[in-house]
């Protein structure tokens, strides 16, 4: 079962996953958020193209996995399905999140590191996660200090993997990866 705030965490990832907000995830909708992304990050056309090469097999994998959520099989998942399938898929599961959810979460930091030095910058940060997510830059930045270790301006890969693997199945509300989506929503916020 998910706590009251692995729930309220559950839903911001469908947010965020589906940032037409249409209630209806597919894996075309992945592929387009995804060269959104990677548009956003590189003015070289170019270079958004082999960054969009380098990503696509992370975004089959995670969509093939996606699919297990999609209880009516008609190619789309909803909110409700997303709910109710995380806690038995996603909670019950770590080995697949490990191979699945990072793979995702690989292809994100990939189209985040602009320069490609293996690190996100402060600046590559706020720039790709701050738009992806929908956060201002004040509330980009304050995911920004809340994960990187201190007294450093860079956040690693290990770091992120670890905050993304905090984030999808820890239960602590102190968490430094709380706030890794954006401020969360409490109950009645709207
Ligand atoms: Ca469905
Ligand atoms: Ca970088």
């Amino acid at each position: 079962m998910a706590s009251e705030f692995q729930k309220q965490k559950i839903d911001r990832i469908y947010e965020v996953l589906d940032v037409e907000g249409t209630g209806a995830l597919t894996f075309q909708s992945f592929l387009a958020d995804a060269e959104r992304g990677a548009l956003r990050m590189h003015a070289d056309p170019e270079q958004a193209r082999r960054t969009m090469e380098t990503i696509r097999p992370g975004i089959e994998t995670l969509w093939d996995w996606m699919t297990r959520f999609d209880r009516n099989a008609d190619g789309e998942v909803t909110p409700d399905e997303f709910r109710h399938g995380y806690g038995d898929i996603v909670l019950r599961d770590p080995a697949g999140f490990e191979n699945v959810i990072m793979s995702g979460a690989e292809a994100w930091f990939t189209t985040g590191d602009a320069n490609g030095d293996g690190v996100l910058s402060r600046e590559e940060y706020t720039a790709f996660f701050g738009a992806s997510l929908g956060l201002t830059s004040r509330e980009a930045e304050r995911g920004f200090d809340s994960m990187v270790a201190n007294g450093t301006d860079a956040l690693t890969r290990e770091r992120y993997k670890e905050m993304v693997r905090d984030y999808y199945l820890g239960d602590d509300e102190d968490s430094p990866s709380a706030l890794f989506l954006g401020r969360l929503k409490g109950p009645g916020d709207g």
